[in-house]
């Protein structure tokens, strides 16, 4: 590489790192990797509301301590009975159709690499609203452009980012 492309390199790599500082993307969902100050997200939706995962690996382990607002319990998908590990999900029934704006993650080592947040209003029908393909273990925060009418919020894995389940200490819904 001469001098020109190595700057030239350097001056995208940059943008790369500015655009993800500045949370702007041109995709529908913005990722931060920051968490934002409880505040400024007002009020987790998701606390203490019906939870319904597609399995769990021991009953301590099941989809309702996802939203019971302790860091100290979490939800694990059953990596040693899925027929498709990779596959698991979590979902939250906020009781009635709600705008949400972001969706924060708290993954525990066990996270997804790949997976999307969908929306549905009979927990059938499904709709991806946010595709996030660079997960890591602890908070990631999915903010959408616009808000989203929906009553039921997913977390539908992809990939897994270890050999075990999808595990998180916390799903929380805010409605900006
Ligand atoms: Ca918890």
């Amino acid at each position: 590489m001469n001098k020109q492309a190595f700057l030239a390199a350097l001056a995208g790599l940059s943008l790369a790192c500015a655009t993800t500082k500045g949370g702007e993307s041109s995709s529908d969902a913005v990722v931060a990797k920051a968490a934002p100050a409880a505040s400024e997200l007002g009020t987790n939706l998701a606390l203490n509301k019906p939870a319904v995962s597609s399995s769990d690996e021991k009953p301590e382990l099941a989809a309702k301590a996802a939203v019971d607002g302790s860091l100290t319990t979490r939800w694990s998908s059953n990596f040693f009975t899925d027929a498709k590990p990779a596959d698991a999900w979590i979902y939250v029934d906020l009781g009635e159709k709600t705008a949400i704006q972001t969706v924060l993650l708290n993954w525990e080592a066990a996270y997804g690499t790949e997976f999307t947040i969908m929306a549905s209003d009979d927990a059938k029908e499904w709709k991806v609203i946010a595709e996030e393909k660079d997960g890591h273990a602890g908070k990631v925060i999915v903010k959408l452009k616009e808000p989203v009418e929906t009553r039921f919020v997913k977390m539908q894995g992809i990939k897994r980012g270890t050999p075990y389940g999808y595990s998180l200490w916390e799903f929380e819904v805010y409605g900006k």
